[in-house]
């Protein structure tokens, strides 16, 4: 068996060693270096021609959870199951992200900190936690992690998916017809959606004043969700307080682009959760050696839905 890899980050080595150690049945080689008979990739932001040296790949493993860039590629081969990370480490560390900036937004740690610039010293009154809902865009492996993790800190959550789901201690709404009403009940929004053309620009103008005056967002899914000029000015005319993002349009985020200044802004180079090699492989190799027995495995994507 032969499992072709690709990735352009610093860790390709760390990939491939793992690979190979968890798959001592299969050759593992790193592209370019590609064998004539390729049984499964496992590649990030491959090159386009790299699916041409697979002709009878069996499935295309896709080491990450967000598949948007793969079906974005017209040489993606038709027919051939795409499957992605499923958690691979890094819903503790959305977990992490989305608390820190769900507690920082609560208890207005940007107020208190532009006071200390100033050199003042206000108390500000106590937030009823009841009227501080947090509203979770997808209720996916990541969405549900993130809520049974605040569900303890007594904010009122909401969650929205495609198809309705049942969460415990979760309100939950599903499809469009339910979204303004999501929507106004979130002081903090947390975007944990993949970017698929139902969602890519999902939060303009329009959707970002559904939300409550004075709300904040998180954004640690994909970029192209948020339409940029439409957050800017919604930051700028004072309704929303503030954003918090991972992600961006364009990555690394270009030094010129108004988000590195603003000051409702917060911003991280794509940290949120990172996928872990070690989990990330383990899982893999199960499927493959799942896929090689004929059983079905978990983490398939829908082509008709995009994620
Ligand atoms: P899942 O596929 O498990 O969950 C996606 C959720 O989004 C599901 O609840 C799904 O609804 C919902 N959804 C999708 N499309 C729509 C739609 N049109 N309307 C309403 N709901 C919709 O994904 P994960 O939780 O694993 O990951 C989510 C995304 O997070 C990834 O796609 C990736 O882009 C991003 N990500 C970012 C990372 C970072 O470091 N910044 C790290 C990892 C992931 P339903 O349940 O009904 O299908
Ligand atoms: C992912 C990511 O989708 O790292 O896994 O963004």
């Amino acid at each position: 068996m032969h499992v072709l890899l690709h990735t352009p980050n610093a860790t390709a080595g760390e990939w491939h060693a793992a690979l190979a150690a968890a798959l001592p049945e299969a050759r593992v080689t790193r592209w370019p270096d590609a064998p004539r008979a390729i049984d499964y990739l496992a590649v990030w932001k491959p090159p386009p021609e790299l699916f041409g040296a697979a002709p009878a790949v069996k499935a295309i493993f896709n080491l990450g959870a967000g598949v948007d860039a793969l079906m974005r590629m017209p040489t993606l081969p038709a027919g051939v199951p795409v499957i992605r990370i499923e958690d691979g480490g890094m819903a503790d560390q959305m977990v992490d992200y989305v608390t820190l900036a769900v507690l920082a937004a609560y208890r207005e740690q940007r107020v208190y900190a532009a006071q200390q610039r100033e050199g003042l010293w206000r108390q500000r009154p106590y937030r009823d936690k009841r009227a501080f809902g947090v509203g979770l865009l997808g209720l996916g492996v990541l969405g549900q992690c993130v809520a049974a993790a605040l569900a303890r800190f007594g904010f009122p959550l909401a969650g929205w998916s495609r198809e309705r789901k049942t969460v415990a201690g979760v309100r939950t709404y599903a499809g469009a017809s339910e979204l303004p009403e999501f929507l106004s009940r979130s002081q903090m929004l947390v975007c944990l959606l993949p970017s698929t053309p139902a969602t890519r620009g999902l939060l303009d103008r329009a959707r970002l004043h559904q939300l409550p005056q004075g709300a904040h967002l998180v954004n640690a899914a994909r970029g192209d969700i948020v339409v940029d000029a439409d957050l800017v000015a919604a930051l700028d005319d004072g309704h929303l307080a503030s954003a918090t993002l991972d992600v961006f349009h364009e990555e690394p985020l270009p030094r010129t682009h108004p988000f590195w200044q603003h000051p409702g802004i917060t911003l991280t180079p794509h940290v949120s959760a990172i996928t872990l090699v070690d989990v990330s492989v383990a899982q893999i190799a199960a499927k493959i050696r799942r896929l090689e027995r004929g059983l079905a495995v978990t983490g398939v994507v829908d082509r008709e839905r995009g994620y």
